[in-house]
């Protein structure tokens, strides 16, 4: 029989008993100062643990990756104890679930900050557009461009969060290198302007995705290790000169990791969107390929079925339907989402989308 969402799968080491994934989607329903996951958090995750695979929201690897507010971190014991609250839930129901590893780079404000710190990018080039800080939306300042020499140490954060993770009992970990972040910064020539060997080639510029990429992989194993790209996405004033080319080449370099899998934001948020073949970039790729951007069941099921995605992440219907698999298998009708109740808040547009009765 074809393949379609409700086949298993298997991602580098994490089976799926079905090929739905659930977005990484940023909430902002976590405590002001800990960071750390709360029961409303372990209820929101327990609630959809029959998507094959639950991707985690985006999370800060360091007090200087934060961007946003209410982001639960993954960098303390009690982020890690939180967290394990979150995974022990989701395995108990039988769902797998892996953490999306965040750094922002320059897509923060010094409030978010601390001490008042700037925020840190390849070069000091201020991001068109706002920051959601404590005290509303506020203009993006001028960030910080990293001297050579501080790489490391950024390295070593995401070391230390994919410890974290693991001690949290997590299935595996997801690299956000997407729209418009830290390393998708430097990715892109746009927000990368340097002259030392992290500039310039598209080697140089996918540098330090390679080197986060290696050292993840140290720690998770490939094949628990995630990347995530967004090719065409001017979302957070990213852009480049040669898009296709450069994505092209950072997905051959991948394939070097043996990786769970690269997930793909197949468009773009905000802005004009850039021309781009997804097609092609999913033939550079030899692992299994995970496609993100608008999809339905029977986009989903012609992506599978044709052979372009292994999987399907599904953000928004995830968000108004924990039981979307089963609507799915169904052809039940869908909870419409709240975009008012997509960001902070408490249960409502949150825990509270009903399931379909019994
Ligand atoms: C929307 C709002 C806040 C964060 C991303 C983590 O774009 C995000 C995000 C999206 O990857």
């Amino acid at each position: 029989m074809a393949l379609d969402l409700f086949s298993p799968a298997k991602l580098g080491s994490i089976t799926l008993k079905n090929r739905m994934v659930m977005a990484p989607l940023t909430r902002s329903r976590a405590p002001k100062d800990s960071g750390v996951p709360q029961d409303l958090n372990v209820t929101y995750y327990k609630q959809r643990a029959t998507a094959g695979l639950i991707i985690t929201e985006a999370t800060p690897i360091s007090a200087m990756a934060h961007g946003y507010i209410l982001l639960p971190g993954i960098y303390t014991d009690a982020q890690v104890a939180g967290w394990k609250r979150v995974v022990d839930a989701v395995h108990a129901e039988g769902g797998k679930i892996v953490l999306q590893l965040w750094h922002v780079g320059r897509i923060a404000h010094p409030s978010l900050l601390p001490n008042g710190a700037l925020p840190v990018a390849p070069s000091a080039i201020k991001p068109a557009g706002q920051a959601f800080t404590y005290q509303g939306l506020v203009d993006f300042v001028e960030p910080r461009a990293l001297e050579s020499s501080e790489i490391p140490e950024i390295v070593q954060e995401y070391t230390h969060a994919t410890k974290c993770a693991l001690a949290a009992g997590f299935d595996g970990v997801e690299i956000h290198s997407a729209n418009g972040y830290l390393l998708d910064q430097f990715l892109r020539d746009g927000s990368n302007k340097r002259d030392d060997q992290y500039g310039g080639s598209f080697e140089n510029r996918a540098r330090l995705l390679m080197e986060v990429t290696k050292a993840v992989v140290a720690v998770a194993g490939a094949d628990k290790t995630g990347v995530r790209l967004s090719p065409a996405s001017p979302f957070n004033d990213m852009s480049d000169s040669n898009p296709q080319a450069l994505f092209n080449f950072v997905t051959e370099s991948l394939n070097q990791f043996n990786l769970a899998y690269l997930h793909v934001v197949e468009g773009g948020m905000g802005g004009d969107e850039v021309v781009f073949d997804f097609a092609e970039l999913r033939k550079h790729f030899k692992g299994s390929y995970m496609a993100n951007f608008g999809y339905d069941k029977a986009r989903g099921n012609a992506a599978i079925a044709s052979g372009h995605a292994d999987v399907i992440a599904y953000g928004v219907p995830f968000i108004a339907n924990p039981d979307l698999v089963q609507r799915y298998r169904t052809d039940a009708p869908l909870n419409e989402a709240d975009s008012n109740t997509f960001y902070g808040g408490d249960e409502k547009g949150y825990t509270d989308y009903p399931f379909l009765k019994a």
